[in-house]
């Protein structure tokens, strides 16, 4: 099964290879220190869900540093996802795709999937799809996926907010390939949180971003999996049969 969703994700890339950039317009961009870039027409409306700026200082040159986005907000009751973020851009110009970019920091002691208290997930939505849950191994634990990122730094990097554990995982999103997907309407959605039975939330483990953009782009040759492929694909058949029994459920239910 492996094998065959490798074989998913490795078609995906090629389909994703083929898509023209030339053509890339910039709809939103920020470093969270200086007033953000906006597209010609294009408004944003941040929904923090907890989280806050804050200054992590020289930070990682170039990846996450100065001002940054933080969420340190635990679930309620533990586990839920109660700290959703969102970035919802409205006024979109015509274009067949998006492209979302941005440092994403696992800061202190994350539990991963097999540690303790466990899991502890950090979830990526585009339009409200669920395309990535990542996790992060460094108080406890032993799994760590990155989803398609690239980790840049891993260590005592920030003792944020007075975290007892600084053991801070810094990946660079701009290589997760789901993160480009086929998108034609005129507003977006990104929403990021953290979940899991194990999510503690505060010093204990949170997440930030830093470098956020979205750009848009017109290739006119297609080819770029919706969100909802990515969806399929990425998470695998685990995701791929939760989809179908909740498209089931839904489909009794309407019935
Ligand atoms: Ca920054
Ligand atoms: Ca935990």
């Amino acid at each position: 099964m492996r094998k065959l969703t490798g074989m998913l994700v490795a078609a995906a890339l090629a389909l994703g290879a083929g898509v023209a950039s030339a053509s890339a317009q910039t709809l939103y961009s920020t470093d969270f220190t200086n007033p953000a870039t906006l597209g010609a027409g294009v408004a944003e409306v941040t929904t923090t869900g907890g989280g806050l700026i804050e200054n992590v200082g020289g930070g990682i040159a170039g990846f996450y540093t100065g001002d940054v986005f933080r969420n340190a907000t635990g679930g309620a009751p533990v586990g839920a996802p109660g700290n959703l973020s969102t970035w919802a851009l409205s006024g979109l110009g015509v274009h067949d795709h998006l492209s979302v970019s941005f440092t994403a920091a696992f800061l202190d002691s994350w539990d991963s999937t097999d540690g303790a208290p466990t899991p502890d997930y950090l979830n990526i939505y585009l339009d409200g799809i669920q395309v990535l849950q990542l996790t992060s191994a460094a108080a406890s634990g032993s799994v760590t996926v990155l989803g398609g990122g690239t980790e840049v730094a891993f260590g005592d990097l920030f003792d944020s907010a007075g975290g007892y554990y600084s053991h801070d995982r810094i990946v660079d999103m701009s290589t997760a390939s789901s993160l480009t997907f086929a998108h034609t309407g005129s507003s977006f959605v990104l929403g990021i949180s953290a979940s899991g039975a194990g999510w503690q939330g505060g010093d204990d483990e949170s997440w930030g971003i830093d470098n956020l953009s979205i750009t848009a782009s017109q290739s006119g040759g297609g080819g770029v999996p919706e969100p909802a492929s990515w969806a399929l694909m990425i998470l695998g058949f685990g995701g791929a049969g939760a989809a179908l029994r909740h498209r089931r459920r839904a489909a009794i239910a309407a019935a």
